[in-house]
């Protein structure tokens, strides 16, 4: 790296980003950083000063350098932490990620919410997911779908009017490949960096969806933000991490081919590409009720997936 110098002030370069023929020592790439965070969340139209913000913290680097981000942009933010109970003798995945998370808002002077999935619905996920699965190892789907259920929950009854989640470019194009090859157009409509508020759904935001992982992690570690470095236990052998080891390769030989692919796609899809006749981009394809358990809007005829699975403590 000491052969590449700034392209702000011209010292020792310590971070170099090559798709944007840039390179940067540490106070002009966390400079960088913050205002590429605030020309997006301009041009997507995200947010104000004036929105209540919610931010979905789940102690590792990518939420924690978006709540960082947002706080030192001046805007009002809380954080929510979900403890999902993931906890082994190896690894208490929950449980530290928990720790760097209220150790964040300590330093920082911020709010955390915290809801801790076993004390509120007497079981862990991976107890949840053990007798939903049906022979599946993975509790994945349980969690994701637990997960959107809290935060959409605490944000519509703590009156915020926007949820952000820290979804990189990375995570955004692993997604958008999988929704693709299996030509999810109803997905597809709805991979937006901004998804508008509707009837019981709270405003959603992903205001680094135009970073590159490693873009995060630098902004993580040039800042000095103690975080958890370990996976999620489950994620070793997903889908998801395979479509992104596909992606790192084409970006070695291809750099910007992401960025590319994730640009061109929001660009068809504003353009309309993927909208149902009589539809609006954001709209959803599916008619939605009201769930009768949690109030919550669902696409079922009885109680939402999330009514189903748990039962309060
Ligand atoms: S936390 Fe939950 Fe992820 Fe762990 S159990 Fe799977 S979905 S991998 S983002
Ligand atoms: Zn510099
Ligand atoms: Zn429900």
């Amino acid at each position: 790296m000491s052969n590449y110098v700034c392209s702000k002030c011209r010292a020792p370069a310590v971070f170099r980003m090559r798709h944007h023929r840039l390179a940067f020592c540490q106070a002009h790439y966390l400079e960088w950083f913050i205002e590429q965070t605030a020309r997006v969340i301009e041009k997507y139209h995200m947010f104000t000063p004036q929105d209540r913000i919610l931010v979905a913290v789940s102690g590792g680097k990518d939420s924690l350098a978006l709540w960082d981000v947002l706080w030192r942009l001046g805007y009002p933010t809380d954080g929510l932490y979900i403890n999902l109970g993931i906890n082994g003798s190896d690894l208490e995945y929950s449980n530290e990620s928990e720790h760097y998370a209220r150790a964040f808002a300590e330093q920082n002077n911020l709010t955390l919410r915290v809801v801790n999935v076993q004390q509120s619905y007497a079981e862990t996920i991976p107890q949840l997911a053990s007798h939903s699965q049906r022979g599946r190892v993975k509790p994945c789907g349980v969690c994701g779908l637990v997960k959107r259920h809290i935060m959409n929950q605490v944000a519509m009854d703590n009156g915020y009017s926007l949820l952000t989640t820290a979804h990189n470019l990375d995570d955004e194009v692993a997604v958008l490949m999988g929704n693709t090859l299996t030509w999810q157009v109803d997905l597809l409509q709805r991979q937006s960096p901004v998804l508008p508020a509707e009837d019981g759904f709270v405003r959603k935001a992903k205001p680094f969806c135009r970073f590159y992982e490693r873009e995060t992690a630098a902004y993580t570690l040039l800042r000095g933000i103690p975080y958890e470095e370990d996976e999620c236990p489950y994620a070793v052998g997903s889908k998801q991490l395979t479509f992104k080891d596909i992606l790192n390769k084409l970006e070695e030989t291809t750099p910007g081919i992401k960025m590319n692919f994730y640009a061109s796609f929001q660009n068809a899809r504003a353009d309309g590409y993927f909208v149902a006749p009589g539809k609006t981009t954001d709209e959803p394809t599916a008619e939605l009720r009201k769930c009768p358990g949690c109030g919550q809007p669902t696409t079922s005829a009885g109680l939402c997936a999330f009514c189903r699975l748990v039962k309060p403590a």
